[in-house]
């Protein structure tokens, strides 16, 4: 399912974040040394090799809603946005934290000039964040963006699940 909002495309699919090779960069939902972990994180730095670890741990450790861009390594994309998203119950407020994750990505991105970026669902694995919630706060942050997006023209939410996919097209669906 897609949606134009200000001239940007939203999209969600069901699919691996690490087979997205028509983006130019993908969000990585890592933890705040941003070292291998599993879920989102094991499956990126798998595909992308040693050499994304050595960039970005550097760079850590970074708070919740804080997000970091390294190079895509052996991975299809250029770029790897790292975002720290809030562990349910014990980050707070959740959906202030949840919700600069996905503006930081953005900034970041259109700082480096990357056209398309692809999303996980954030914070709704190991750390716990109820999916629908999650989901609202993702899509409404970056719908409320997307008027001011001057390089980002594609972006995509890649969701594991058919479940997951059902809960990012109802509410996507809803936005005004
Ligand atoms: N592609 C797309 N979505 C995926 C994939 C994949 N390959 N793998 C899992 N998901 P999570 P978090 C979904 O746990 O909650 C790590 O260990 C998954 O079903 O990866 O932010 C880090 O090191 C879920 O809906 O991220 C951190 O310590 C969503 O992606 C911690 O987990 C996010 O799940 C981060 O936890």
């Amino acid at each position: 399912m897609q949606r134009k909002i200000a001239g940007v495309i939203l999209e969600c699919v069901q699919g691996n974040i690490v087979q997205q090779p028509d983006m130019e960069a993908i969000v990585n939902a890592a933890n705040k040394w941003l070292r291998r972990g599993g879920g989102v994180a094991g499956a990126i730095h798998k595909a992308a090799g040693p050499g994304l670890e050595e960039e970005a741990v550097p760079r850590g450790p970074i708070k919740p809603g804080e997000a970091v861009l390294t190079g895509g390594h052996r991975l299809p994309n250029k770029y790897v946005i790292h975002c720290l998203g809030p562990v349910y119950g014990k980050d707070k407020p959740e959906e202030v934290l949840l919700g600069n994750c996905y503006r930081n990505a953005l900034k970041l991105a259109e700082e480096a000039g990357i056209k398309s970026i692809a999303f996980p669902a954030i914070s709704t694995g190991i750390f716990a964040y109820p999916k629908e919630e999650a989901t609202r706060v993702a899509l409404q942050t970056i719908a409320k963006l997307a008027p001011t997006l001057k390089v980002v023209k594609h972006i995509r939410f890649v969701l594991f699940s058919a479940g997951d996919l059902q809960v990012y097209e109802d509410i996507l669906g809803e936005l005004a």
